[in-house]
C-alpha cells in the first residue's frame, strides 16, 4: 500500500489550460530527495495533497490537484486549477503558493519567483486608482519623473518642524515630502499634527510656485485606524496615503484600496520588510512577485530598490519591477519573469529611493527613465547650503539628463547642483 502520492502531481508532458495560474518556483530538494518528487511534493502541498495516502478521496479532488508540468535545472512550473482560488482573494492566493511549502523537510531551498495570473482571475481585482497617467495629471507632471523626500533624521522631529523641512523641499522644487517608514503617529509628532502643519505648507508652496504639491504620509496602523488617517487626509484636501505594505498586511492593502480610492487617495506603498524575504536568492518570495501582487490589489506606486543607491537590488532586477508595473503586457525573462498580460488592470509607478544624491540621478534615469517616482532625502537634507537647494540640485541633475548634459557640464550654470558635487561627487553609498 504505497504511503505516498507525490507523483501525481507531476506530469512533464501537461500542457495548462487557458485558465490556469501558473508559478514558476526556484527549488533545492533536500538530501536523498529526487526532484520529481520534491516538484510533486510542491505541487501537492500547495493545493490538495498531504504527506499521505487518503482513504477517502472526493471525486472533484482530482480535478482541483497541481500539475508540475516543467522542470529546467532548479526551476519549476506548476500549473493550478482556477477553481482552487477564491475569486478577488488575493490573501488566499498567498496561503496557497506562498505558504506551507516553504517550511517542508523535503525542500532543502525554495523561492516563489513570479505568478502568471489567467485573465479570468485577474478581472476579479480593481488594480490601481489612478493609473501613471491619471497621477500625471493630479499632480501636472508631465515630462519628468515625480520628486519627493522624507524629512531627515527620519524620525525626531515635531510636527511643526516636519513641516517646514517640507515646505523647504516643496519650495526647492519636489512634488511631494514623504513620510519615513517608521513615523507613523508618535508623542512629538502626531499624525493629526503633522497634517494640520503640512497643510497650510502645501497651500503656501502651491500659492508661491503655482505647482501643485503633495506628500506620502504615513497612515500605517490597524486597519480601522487607517480608514480615520485616511478620512483625515481627504478632509484636508491630500490626494496620497501611504501605507507600509508589507508590515501591515495584504488583507489591510486591500481593505485599505477601497477606501482610499473612495476618498480619491493614492495610495504610495512603501515595502520595509521585503528584505527579510526577497533578498536570499534560493530562498523566500521576489520583489517582483511582491509588486506583482500589489499592482494586482490597487497600490499607485512602489518602491523597486536604486540599483546604485544603499540597499539591495540589482539594475536588472529594477528595470524588471519596472516591467511588473509599469507595462500593459510584461514580457517574460527567463528564470525571473512569466509573461503577464494586465487586461484592464492600470499601471502604477516604480519609486527609485535609498542613498541617492543628486550626482546619482543619471544612473537612476539610465535604469528607469522618467516614468518613476524619484525620492532624494538624505541626498537633498545633506546639500551644504540645506534643503531647498539640494531640492533644487537634484531638479537641475534631471534636468541635465533629459537634456542629454553632463553634470559637469550642467553645474557649470547651476550653482546648488555644482554645491552637491563637491560636496558628494558621484560617490555610490555601501
Ligand atoms: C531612503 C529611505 C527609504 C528607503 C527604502 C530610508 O532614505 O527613506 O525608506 O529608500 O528603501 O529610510 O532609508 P535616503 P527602498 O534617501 O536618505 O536613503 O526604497 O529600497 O524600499
Ligand atoms: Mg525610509
Amino acid at each position: 500500500m504505497a504511503i505516498d502520492w507525490y507523483n501525481e502531481f507531476v506530469n512533464l508532458n501537461y500542457t495548462p489550460a487557458q485558465d490556469e495560474l501558473i508559478c514558476l518556483f526556484y527549488f533545492e530538494p533536500a538530501a536523498g530527495i529526487s526532484k520529481k518528487e520534491a516538484v510533486g511534493r510542491i505541487a501537492s502541498e500547495s493545493s490538495t495533497g498531504t504527506w499521505t495516502t487518503l482513504f477517502t478521496m472526493p471525486p472533484r479532488m482530482k480535478k482541483l490537484q497541481a500539475t508540475a508540468f516543467s522542470i529546467e535545472g532548479n526551476f519549476v512550473k506548476i500549473a493550478y486549477p482556477l477553481s482552487l482560488w477564491e475569486e478577488g482573494n488575493a490573501v488566499q492566493l498567498l496561503s496557497g503558493i506562498a505558504g506551507n511549502i516553504f517550511g517542508m523537510k523535503a525542500i532543502k531551498n525554495l523561492r516563489l519567483i513570479d505568478v502568471a495570473l489567467p485573465q479570468s482571475y485577474l478581472r476579479n481585482f480593481k488594480g490601481p486608482h489612478f493609473g501613471i497617467d491619471g497621477i500625471r495629471k493630479m499632480m501636472n507632471v508631465s515630462d519628468r519623473p515625480l520628486t519627493g523626500a522624507v524629512p531627515k533624521p527620519k524620525i525626531g522631529f515635531s510636527a511643526r518642524e516636519h513641516a517646514k523641512v517640507g515646505y523647504e523641499t516643496w519650495m526647492g522644487g519636489f512634488d511631494f515630502v514623504k513620510d519615513d517608514e517608521n513615523l507613523t503617529s508618535t508623542s512629538f509628532n502626531r499624525f493629526e499634527d503633522r497634517v494640520k502643519f503640512l497643510t497650510p505648507m502645501r497651500d503656501r508652496a502651491e500659492h508661491e510656485t503655482g505647482d501643485k504639491k503633495s506628500a506620502f504620509i504615513n497612515i500605517t496602523a490597524e486597519t480601522d485606524l487607517m480608514k480615520k488617517r485616511a478620512d483625515i487626509l481627504a478632509d484636508y484636501g491630500w490626494n496620497y496615503a501611504m501605507i507600509d505594505v508589507v508590515v501591515s498586511g495584504t488583507a489591510s492593502v486591500m481593505t485599505m484600496r477601497d477606501y482610499c480610492s473612495d476618498l480619491g487617495l493614492a495610495i504610495h506603498a512603501h515595502r520595509a520588510m521585503h528584505a527579510t524575504f526577497d533578498r536570499d536568492k534560493k530562498h523566500g518570495i521576489t520583489m517582483q512577485f511582491l509588486a506583482k501582487i500589489m499592482r494586482l490589489i490597487g497600490v499607485s506606486q512602489i518602491h523597486t530598490g536604486t540599483a546604485v543607491g544603499k540597499l539591495t537590488g540589482s539594475k536588472k532586477e529594477s528595470m524588471i519591477l519596472a516591467d511588473v508595473l509599469r507595462e500593459k503586457k510584461t514580457k517574460a525573462v527567463d528564470t525571473m519573469l512569466l509573461e503577464q498580460e494586465w487586461g484592464r488592470i492600470k499601471t502604477a509607478f516604480p519609486v527609485s529611493s535609498g542613498g541617492l544624491h543628486p550626482g546619482l540621478v543619471p544612473d537612476v534615469l539610465d535604469i528607469y527613465g522618467n516614468e518613476l517616482v524619484l525620492l532624494v532625502s538624505g541626498g537633498i537634507h545633506g546639500h551644504p547650503k540645506g534643503t531647498r537647494a539640494g531640492a533644487k540640485a537634484t531638479m537641475q541633475a534631471i534636468e541635465a539628463w533629459n537634456e542629454g548634459i553632463s553634470l559637469d557640464e550642467k553645474a557649470k550654470k547651476s550653482k546648488e547642483l555644482k554645491e552637491a558635487l563637491e560636496k558628494w561627487g558621484y560617490y555610490k553609498p555601501k
